[in-house]
């Protein structure tokens, strides 16, 4: 009888146990900290509220542990720093910076000294999602990403010195979503350096960019010079780039003879000054579905096979281009080139 007790006891004990281990895995899960940040606020504030706010989104993310939430309202933030993103979120308590509700902040970096060093954005940590912000004027990149798992969504890139949004250094599993990068240039090197959007100079796997659109920038629209690994772009445009004396390539899907097997769906390239989708050295496999160029000096340019396989273009449509499509290697099925 004892004994029936004394298991009946241990049986609830090891449900008390469980139900708690429950609950706190609930709470820890639930347990987002929310900040505001507006220019009428002051970093002497808790910034737990609208009502108080904090002044400087720094002030804001010397709080940033996973879970938290940074709202940035309505108004110009100028910073002369770059906002280095070093502590880490995790899967599903992630670390957001975030336009508060029908709020459009703008961060304006124009007091950077022109510089490789001076980035607005550097993503050195996990799992941050930044959105629905304007960046704008960095010395260098507008964001650079060298950390996993990051999400920008919903931003607007422009007059950066130079490439807007850059993912390099290990770069892996990152997201962009619905951002723009328009006119970055690189005045000092003549525009030779600045794009839209650049995975290039050693990313690591699972990068991908969707629903992005890079125009008017001085270097290509999305570079992926010496990637390292495949980068997947989803229904994503670029147009006009190849401002000053850049390369102007739309979609440039190599360099420096790495093999990467990248896969663009959807995309389509407009009045780049070069081509609009460029080999460029890469030794992959490239798979192109569904995507046009248009009025590009060269629309489609892969004049060498990968090293092994073939590259493959599905329902790819050339139209007004100004020289010859070049297709070598490829398994080409129901598309429309220029020859
Ligand atoms: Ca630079
Ligand atoms: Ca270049
Ligand atoms: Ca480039």
């Amino acid at each position: 009888m004892r004994k029936r007790k004394r298991s009946i006891a241990m049986f609830m004990t090891c449900i008390m146990l469980a139900s708690l281990l429950f609950v706190n895995a609930h709470l820890a899960k639930a347990a987002t900290t929310y900040y505001y940040v507006s220019v009428s606020g002051n970093d002497s504030n808790d910034g737990l509220s609208k009502d108080k706010p904090f002044k400087t989104l720094t002030k804001a993310l010397t709080k940033a542990s996973a879970g938290t939430t940074i709202f940035v309202m309505n108004g110009t933030y100028s910073s002369s720093t770059t906002f280095k993103l070093t502590a880490n979120g995790s899967s599903g308590s992630e670390i957001k910076i975030l336009n508060y509700s029908g709020h459009a902040p703008v961060i304006d970096f124009s007091s950077q000294p022109y510089a490789d060093s001076s980035r607005g954005f550097q993503i050195a940590g996990n799992y941050w999602i930044i959105a629905g912000l304007t960046i704008k004027n960095a010395g260098d990149n507008g964001i650079h990403i060298s950390g996993n798992n990051n999400r920008v969504q919903d931003c607007f890139i422009t007059g950066c010195g130079d490439t807007g949004l850059q993912m390099s250094n290990g770069a892996s599993n990152n997201r962009i979503t619905r951002v723009t990068s328009t006119y970055n240039y690189d005045s000092k090197t003549n525009g030779e350096n600045a794009d839209g959007f650049a995975a290039k100079l050693n990313v690591g796997p699972g990068n991908i960019f969707e629903n992005c659109t890079a125009l008017y920038n001085s270097d290509d629209g999305f570079d992926f010079y010496q990637a390292g690994n495949a980068v997947k772009v989803y229904n994503s445009e670029a147009s006009y780039n190849g401002v000053s004396d850049g390369n102007g390539q739309g979609f440039k899907v190599g360099g420096n003879y790495t093999a990467d097997n990248h896969y663009l769906e959807n995309c389509k390239a407009i009045g780049n000054r070069s081509r609009g989708f460029d080999l460029n050295n890469n030794t992959g496999a490239i798979t192109l579905v569904k995507c046009t160029g248009t009025s590009n000096n060269v629309n489609f340019n892969f004049p060498k096979a990968p090293s092994s396989g073939k590259h493959k273009f599905t329902d790819c449509i050339s139209s007004n281009g100004k020289n010859k499509d070049v297709i070598v290697g490829a398994t080409v099925v129901n598309c429309s080139f220029k020859q």
